[in-house]
């Protein structure tokens, strides 16, 4: 008697997981599912980046190895059952996706700084900003420039030539680093600054 019970519930187990390749399958065939990218999900469970018809596969074959792993009880109930299965596909069909961890923030807008030109100072002489910031030279007064370099010598990074008064000068910083900077008439003035990338 138990052995016959043992074997109807067998064969619905069977039909169960059977119905749940099929359906898997279909909407497989009908287009799946793509939860792509940086985001990762608890559906994802074969942690190949996006959620489809593979995830449930993934894990029939989890729960039927490993029924006792928590990777398997996708529905949290404490064992695994063919309920994991069911809610995972339905969570898949219905593109109710659960993020493990909230998304990055997104990077921080880069920032443009300005530097003004006058009495044969830079102000502020030195200055530290961020990779993809922009330095904005102002030119408060006449016959000013910035040039990459030191004590005169340029390094060919950048060179404003002479700043009109009221113009400006702009320069996009793209990489780490320490830029000595000076003014080509009066750097001998102690007209230089440097510009710090981090
Ligand atoms: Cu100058």
């Amino acid at each position: 008697m138990a052995v016959s019970q043992c074997g109807i519930a067998g064969k619905r187990l069977r039909r169960i997981l059977l119905s749940i390749y099929l359906l898997a399958g279909l909407f497989w065939i009908t287009g799946e599912i793509q939860a792509q990218a940086t985001v990762k999900y608890k559906e994802d469970i074969n942690g190949d980046g996006s959620v489809n018809s593979t995830d449930v596969i993934a894990l029939l074959t989890l729960g039927r190895q490993y029924p006792d792993s928590t990777a398997a009880d996708f529905n949290g109930d404490g064992k695994w059952t063919i309920t994991d299965a069911v809610k995972l596909l339905v969570n898949i069909v219905g593109d109710h996706l659960t993020p493990l961890e909230p998304p990055p923030p997104p990077p921080p807008a880069n920032v443009t700084w300005t530097v003004t030109m006058s009495n044969f100072k830079f102000v502020p002489s030195t200055l530290t900003i961020a990779v993809g910031d922009t330095v904005k030279w102002v030119a408060e007064s006449a016959g000013h420039t910035t040039t990459s370099g030191t004590n005169g010598v340029k390094d060919g990074k950048w060179d404003s030539g002479t700043v009109a008064t009221g113009n400006t000068y702009s320069f996009v910083f793209t990489q780490a680093g320490t830029y000595p900077y000076y003014c080509t008439p009066h750097w001998a003035l102690g007209m230089t600054g440097t510009i710090t990338v981090k």
